[in-house]
This record gives C-alpha cells, sequence and structure tokens, in this order.
C-alpha cells in the first residue's frame, strides 16, 4: 500500500497486545466517497441551514430516489442475475439505496437505512453476469458507496446480510492468486471478475468505470491488495506480487479501418503477452495526456468527460485512504479537466483570455497525434461531434448537458480548498461551475450512475483538513467532526494527507520537537505530565486548525487546560477568519498554573455569541514562545438563543379593510393567524377583505399586541384559483410609537408562498396591503420572531419627538439634529447594517448619504438610555 498514512504502531503497542484478536480495519470506514467526518459536515449544514448545503439538500430529499417509500425493483426471476434486463433496474435501485443512506445519516430517519437495507437484500443473490462488457460491471458502484455507509453508521443490517452481500459482490469467491477462469468463461461470476482486468480492448472510459467500482468494492471490503490493485493500476505501476498479474501486452492490431478527420481507427486482434502488467487506457498517463487531452477527445466530448470525471471519483476515494491520486503527475487530473472546460466553454462563452473558441490542433503545438493503448484510435484531431458524426443533433461541444454535468464541486473543493492552488490551475474549472451556477443554481444529480451528484451538499468544505478524533491501531485517523460536548485535545488537530504546514497548522519548525503521537507532522506534541498528549513548543506566528460544529445559536464559553512557565503568553481563538477573543494572555502564578506541570484551566472569553454550522476554528499564539503547552480546549454553550416562534399565532389580533360585512365571503381576518396553512377557500382557513374598487387600498393587519424582534414573516396565498388577486403587496412592519420600521413592496403573487427575510426589526405590527382590483385573500401569515416583548422605553418617545431628519427624501446631505451624544446605524430594508456605525457629538450632524445608493433606510439613533429608528429615503 502506498498510503501516506504512518503506522503509529508505537504508541499504540500495549492497546494492540491487549486486543490481539480483533483484527483492526486496513482500510478507513466510512471511507468510499464520504468518511464519517463528510458525513457529520453534511448533516450538520443541513440542519443549519447553511447555503448551498441546505438548497442542494432540498434538491436531494425531493429525488423519488431518495424517499423510503421508493418501490424496489423486486423480481426473484431476475435479482440473481445482472443482465440487459436486470442492469437497469439494480443500478436504479442501488442509486435509491445511495440517496437513502445519505438521508439516512441527515435525517436520522431510520427508515431511510431500511429502504437501504431491502435493496441490499433483494441483490444479495447475484451469481450470473451475462453483462459481458466490463462496463456495465463499471456503473454499479453507488450501491456499494450506500453498503459502506450503512455498514458503518447503522446497527440494523444483519451481520449474515452484509456477508451474504459481500460474498456476491466477489462470486464465485475473491482470491488474489487464482483467476476462476471456467466461472468467468460461462458467466457464473458477479462483478469482482467482470472488472478486475478493467478492459484493454476499448477506450478508456470503460476500464475506468471498472476501476471504480474495484476500488469502491475494495474499500467496502476492507481488502487492501484489491484496493491498491486499482490504485496501482492507474498510476500504471506493476502488480502487488500477491496479486494475480494485470494484462499483459501489447495489442495485437492491423487492418486500417474508414475513420475520420478525427482518427484513424484500427481492428484488433488479441494481445501479445511478451509485456506483462502493459498498462492500457485506465493508466492515468495513457488517459490524460501530458498537454491536458483526453485520449477519448478525438472520439467526443461525452466520454471524455466521463473518463476525467470517473479518475477524479477515484482520487477523492484514494485521498479518503491517504492517497494522493488528486496529485499524480503533477495534478494530472486537473489538466484533464482544464482542457476540457477550456475547449468547451469558450464555446459557450467569451473570457478576456480566450475571446473566440480554443482550437486545439496538431500543427499548433495544441493537440497530441497519438495511438491509445488498445491499439484502436489514433487521434488526429479534437472532435466536436459524436464520432464520425456531422449532424446538428450530435454537436457536442459546449452541451448545457455536459456543462452542468456534476463535477465542479468535489474537484474545486480539492484543489482549490483543500490545496488552496493558484486560481490560475483551477481557472476554466471554476468558469465551468460559474456557468453551472448560472443554469441551475446549485449542483444536481446529472448522468445517473456516472458522477456523484450534488456535489454542494457532499463535497463543499468549510476547511483543508478533517476532523479527528484520533488514530486507531493500524495508525489510521479517525474522523469524526468536533461536536464541542467533551473538550477538544490540543494534538487532534485537523488531518491532512499531504504536509500540513499552512493548511491545517503553522509550526516552526519542521520536526515534531515533542516526539509523541503525530510524528510524522512539523507540530510539536509530547506527552502531558498529567497524562494524554499536549501541544509544547508553542511559538509566536504558529496556528492549529480544528474544524468543529457549533450546534446552536447562543453564546458559549471558550477556555483551555494549560501549563505555564511564565505569563508572557498569548493565545486567540478565530472562527471561519474573525477574531472572535481577542489576544488573551495565558495567565501564571497565584491560582493559575505555576509551571509545566501544573495544569489549571483558563478561561480565554465568555458568552461569545456564535451561530451555529461547521466551522474552521483557528487557535494563534502570539506573545513569548514556550509560554505555556496545551492540552485541550473547550467550547462551551452556556446559553442557546431562543427559536423564534410564530408571534401571530401566539399574540395577534387580525383585522381587515371591510365595507359593513367584517367577514366578506366567511373569509374573517383572524382565517389568516388560525395556524392553518390550507389555501383551499372552502376549507375555511383563509381570509377575504372586502373588494373595494380597482386604486383603493385594501389592506390586511395583524397587531402582536406589543413590540418583539421580527425575523421573517411567511405569507400563504388561497390555492386552487385566484392566486393572482393577491399581486403587488407592500409588506409594513411598525412599532408601538406608530413608526414604520420596515416597508417592502413586492411585484406579482405567493405560489403558493413567500418567506421574507426582515432580519430582526423591532415591531408590533404588520400590515399587508395593495391597490389592484379585488380584495386580500391570505391562507396564512406567519410573523417568526423571539416571544420576548420588548417594552420601547419613554427616552424613545422623547427621541422620537426631539430628533429630527432632513431634508427627507433626500439626494447629498441629511441633517441629523438634536441627537447629540448618540450612535447612528445604518440599515438597509433587509435590515443589514449599511454604514459603520458613527458618533454624533454636535446638535446639527450632516450625513453624506451619496455613500448610500438610492433606495429606503433606517436609522438607527442610539443615546444610551433608548433608541429610535427613522425611516429615510435616498434620491
Ligand atoms: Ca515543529
Ligand atoms: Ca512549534
Ligand atoms: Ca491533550
Ligand atoms: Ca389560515
Amino acid at each position: 500500500m502506498t498510503t501516506n498514512f504512518t503506522k503509529k504502531l508505537f504508541s499504540f503497542l500495549f492497546l494492540a497486545l491487549c486486543i490481539a484478536n480483533y483484527t483492526e480495519a486496513q482500510l478507513v470506514h466510512p471511507g468510499i466517497s464520504h468518511k464519517l467526518s463528510d458525513l457529520d459536515r453534511m448533516k450538520a449544514m443541513v440542519e443549519a441551514g447553511i447555503e448551498p448545503w441546505a438548497t442542494t439538500y432540498q434538491n436531494l430529499s425531493s429525488n423519488a430516489k431518495a424517499q423510503y417509500t421508493y418501490a424496489v425493483n423486486v423480481d426473484p426471476a431476475i435479482t440473481t442475475e445482472y443482465n440487459s434486463t436486470s442492469d437497469g433496474w439494480f443500478i436504479n435501485d442501488g442509486t435509491a439505496a445511495y440517496y437513502n443512506a445519505l438521508m439516512w445519516y441527515i435525517t436520522g430517519d431510520s427508515r431511510h437505512a431500511e429502504k437501504a437495507i431491502e435493496i441490499f437484500n433483494t441483490w444479495k443473490g447475484i451469481k450470473r453476469n451475462t453483462m459481458t462488457v466490463p462496463l456495465s460491471s463499471g456503473r454499479i458502484w453507488r450501491i456499494i458507496e450506500a453498503a459502506e455507509i450503512i455498514q458503518h453508521t447503522y446497527d440494523g443490517w444483519a451481520e449474515s446480510d452484509i456477508q451474504e452481500f459481500k460474498d456476491m459482490l466477489v462470486y464465485p469467491g475473491y482470491s488474489n492468486t487464482t483467476v476462476p477462469t471456467a466461472a468467468i468463461a460461462s458467466n457464473d461470476i458477479s462483478f469482482y471478475w467482470r472488472v478486475y482486468q478493467g478492459d484493454p480492448a476499448r477506450h478508456g472510459n470503460q476500464g475506468l468505470f471498472c476501476m471504480r467500482t474495484m476500488m469502491a468494492m475494495a474499500i467496502f471490503l476492507d481488502n487492501e491488495i484489491m484496493y491498491d490493485r486499482a490504485l496501482r493500476y492507474l498510476q500504471g505501476y506493476t502488480h502487488r506480487v500477491d496479486d494475480v498479474a494485470y494484462p499483459s501486452g501489447p495489442p495485437i492490431n492491423n487492418n486500417q479501418l474508414e475513420g475520420c478527420e478525427y482518427f484513424d481507427e484500427f481492428t484488433q486482434n488479441g494481445f501479445e503477452t511478451t509485456i506483462t502488467d502493459y498498462g492500457f487506457n485506465e493508466v492515468i498517463s495513457n488517459y490524460i495526456y501530458e498537454n491536458g487531452q483526453c485520449q477519448e477527445s478525438s472520439r467526443d466530448q461525452a466520454h471524455g468527460q466521463a473518463g476525467v470525471s470517473t479518475i477524479t471519483v477515484m482520487a477523492e476515494m484514494a485521498w479518503n485512504q491517504g492517497d494522493n491520486l488528486y496529485g499524480h503527475l503533477d495534478n494530472r487530473p486537473l489538466l484533464g479537466l482544464e482542457f476540457y472546460y477550456r475547449y468547451n466553454l469558450s464555446w459557450v462563452e467569451s473570457f478576456p483570455d480566450q475571446t473566440s473558441p480554443w482550437e486545439p490542433t496538431v500543427a499548433s503545438g495544441e493537440y497530441i497525434e497519438r495511438t491509445d493503448q488498445s491499439g484502436r484510435w489514433r487521434s488526429l484531431k479534437i472532435n466536436p461531434y459524436l464520432v464520425c458524426s456531422t449532424t446538428e443533433e450530435d454537436w457536442h461541444r459546449g452541451r448545457v448537458s455536459l456543462l452542468t454535468s456534476p463535477i465542479y464541486e468535489m474537484n474545486l473543493a480539492h484543489y482549490k480548498d483543500r490545496l488552496g492552488l493558484p486560481s490560475e490551475d483551477y481557472k476554466w474549472l471554476e468558469r465551468g461551475y460559474d456557468y453551472m451556477t448560472a443554469q441551475i443554481g446549485v449542483e444536481g444529480e446529472g448522468t445517473v450512475t456516472d458522477h456523484p451528484g450534488f456535489g454542494g451538499l457532499k463535497f463543499r468544505r468549510v476547511s483543508p483538513g478533517d476532523p479527528i478524533s484520533g488514530f486507531n491501531s493500524n495508525g489510521l485517523p479517525v474522523y469524526k467532526m468536533n461536536d464541542l460536548s467533551v473538550p477538544i485535545e490540543a494534538e487532534n488537530f485537523d488531518y491532512f494527507v499531504l504536509d500540513g504546514q499552512n493548511r491545517t497548522y503553522s509550526d516552526n519548525s519542521s520536526a515534531n520537537e515533542g516526539g509523541a503521537y503525530r510524528t510524522d507532522e512539523s507540530v510539536d506534541v509530547k506527552v502531558a505530565s498529567e497524562g494524554g498528549y499536549c501541544v509544547t513548543n508553542i511559538e509566536a506566528g504558529e496556528y492549529l486548525t480544528y474544524t468543529i460544529n457549533v450546534p446552536a445559536n447562543g453564546t458559549y464559553n471558550l477556555g483551555i487546560r494549560y501549563a505555564s512557565a511564565n505569563a508572557n503568553g498569548n493565545i486567540k481563538f478565530n472562527l471561519d477568519g474573525d477574531d472572535i477573543t481577542g489576544e488573551v494572555a495565558v495567565p501564571h502564578g497565584g491560582s493559575n498554573s505555576t509551571g509545566l506541570t501544573d495544569w489549571k484551566d483558563s478561561q480565554v472569553a465568555s458568552e461569545v455569541h456564535l451561530t451555529k454550522g461547521v466551522k474552521a476554528l483557528k487557535l494563534m499564539f502570539s506573545g513569548a514562545s514556550n509560554a505555556f503547552e496545551l492540552n485541550n480546549f473547550s467550547i462551551s454553550l452556556v446559553e442557546a438563543d431562543p427559536d423564534p416562534v410564530n408571534l401571530a399565532v401566539l399574540h395577534g389580533v387580525a383585522s381587515q379593510s371591510i365595507d359593513s360585512d367584517p367577514c366578506p365571503y366567511g373569509g374573517c381576518a383572524e382565517l389568516a393567524i388560525d395556524g392553518n396553512t390550507n389555501g383551499n377557500f372552502g376549507g375555511g382557513s383563509v381570509s377575504h377583505s372586502a373588494h373595494g374598487t380597482s386604486g383603493s387600498l385594501k389592506w390586511w393587519k395583524v397587531d402582536l399586541q406589543n413590540n418583539y424582534n421580527i425575523e421573517t414573516i411567511n405569507i400563504y396565498n388561497r390555492t386552487g384559483g385566484y392566486q393572482s388577486r393577491l399581486s403587488d403587496l407592500t409588506v409594513e412592519i411598525k412599532d408601538s410609537n406608530g413608526n414604520t420600521i420596515y416597508s417592502e413592496f413586492f411585484a406579482g403573487y405567493p405560489d403558493p408562498s413567500w418567506t421574507l427575510d426582515i432580519g430582526g426589526v423591532v415591531g408590533q405590527g404588520v400590515i399587508i396591503s395593495k391597490t389592484t382590483d379585488t380584495g386580500i385573500t391570505l391562507a396564512e401569515v406567519e410573523v417568526f420572531g423571539v416571544d420576548d416583548a420588548i417594552t420601547l422605553s419613554n427616552q424613545d418617545f422623547k427621541l422620537e419627538n426631539t430628533v429630527t431628519l432632513y431634508p427627507n427624501p433626500t439626494t447629498d446631505l441629511l441633517n441629523i439634529v438634536n441627537a447629540q451624544n448618540s450612535t447612528v446605524s445604518v440599515f438597509n430594508i433587509l435590515g443589514k447594517q449599511v454604514l459603520t456605525p458613527f458618533e454624533v457629538k454636535e446638535q446639527n450632524h450632516q450625513l453624506d448619504v451619496t455613500q448610500l445608493q438610492p433606495g429606503i433606510y433606517f436609522l438607527k439613533i442610539d443615546n444610551g438610555f433608548g433608541a429610535v429608528t427613522k425611516k429615510i429615503i435616498r434620491k
């Protein structure tokens, strides 16, 4: 195994002796495309509602194959054989198992896990495979992803069923010494023996699919020899001495066939056996040439994309196992992506450095004329069509479906966010991402079997490294999100497969000066005098990164467990790039630590407000070097913010514009705050104001009886007809003093609902009005905010009556009068602060409003005793 994981057997020798009968995993689990920490990140980001995770998850969760009600294709006549009837069933069921496995982990709803198990059990009896082209068996990898996730995160899959499913994948049995040639010849095999040699006779994408199934299967089976078989072949290495050989060569070819202007074609007549482990088109350097050109680029663009993408899918699996396939031959996979997207994107868009479509040619030196490793094709020219077609429908170059394929997130997460390469290196990949985002929003599902899909959920990262809780007895990192319920050990800083310097940490000396624990990394770790490990040799300018999940919006106390030599060292907590503590001196003497064996707890900061979600925490060190050692640190919840509730239901009194009848058509105003969003007017839960005439004001209002901090307003329209009557609405919020705190006009109508993110303004009444024809009908209006009434002080009232703003509207200057000794904050209509708050000293302060875009703003004037908010209009 060419893994970068250093076996840390020494540290664990004692432990290993105690559990000698237990066989430790050879590979990381779960560890195909998603480690446990990756699944943890998905779940936490979805729960926190953070983009793009939230929207991508919405797309996944609404997919038919992600439902626990998915109907499995059960037919005993064909679930034991992989053939031209069952392959589509099996692959679709496999995708459903994969999506349900993700849904299980994210939602915790075991019905999703049980659905995946139903699928595994349906197909665990496959004993024949008549799909003789290896490619077909290369397309089943998603069910293996599902099996890996379920096996390692859910305890309801029976051991005997797991074993049967594993046995099925390698039927009639795995061997690293003997090939079951008779069984292969009679098709009495399942998948491993269909993919184990790749496909030496065809274009590279087909054998690459085989390698993908092999690598996923190897990880699920915890089979290091099988894993290395795929990993070594892709890199062009010879087979392991304890494994069967790779296909021999060279191919025997003659008889030039017709071909076309893009490629020459030859017949194939078997293979010589003169060169063992010959290396066919699956080998990365045989598939992506030194200029980035794909072996299949003279065939068509779709297949080349699939092949390059498949290489990167395996690169992600390998990375999760500690191997740097992404970096093979100086990031060759990225070079392949760049070539592909430059050629295809420049067809549909113009860029400053590529204003016309890029045409790489042999003559220009940008295209390579080369015979592929199967000997069947010789590339002559890059092909914008499908094979030798010249019809319009076979034009592939720059197709939207190709440019929106879900390849971007995973590769940008690696090359951009993990490695931090110069942006020039992934320029075309990022341009492709921008193109896709403009077309479809977040990354979608794409071709069902060939891409991982939904990358904004699965692969988007917050930090270069991955959180770990330690290492197992084989020295493999134990990936797990830092969840803040217990202290985080300083020595368990984020893991990075390559050198973590300037990625997950910065350490001034390349050796681990403490000599313990993570001995192949630069951070200085030693055995702490109180037990466990601590970080030592802490110097100014060094830092350590930990990926953490903040579980709730709320206040937290930040503390460290440390021992100090003197009082001259400082620590700072930085979260997602924001300094949240400032530099804090680590205390020494008195009741604090008095020496490097005197371990104490110290609070670094108290009641720091944090928002929930997965974040990168950096501990940064300054001051004197070697002033203290750090054992662990804690971020403890003091008090979670109260959850917003629907204030309209709890406290609201509704009214509306009426004539003589308070409930026109039976639609009393309070029906829009009865807690029922059913929009069917006949259901008796929809309000209806008087119609009035076109141009007259119609309104509906809820009075919350007190001032509250309003976060969001959801407006539900009626359904089943007349929806367009609720058009062109003005939504206003007024406080108890009658001030309009928020006002915005919305064209169009909710279909069926709108969510207005108010962002926390203090108000008592919400008014919805319009002047278009017909009355206002509302299925429901939800006003979400914290259930904590806010009394506007008398001072507010004084300020309200004394502070004057003029001219209003204004184009350049605004006079703020009688607001001396106040702090003024300026918010836009969405409640976002648009200027740095400033102090007003004089009685008449002049504000230059040319720094604001034209629009409506609110000035909050706070004199320390009370505050008032006033609206201005910048013309
Ligand atoms: Ca060091
Ligand atoms: Ca150090
Ligand atoms: Ca520790
Ligand atoms: Ca209602």
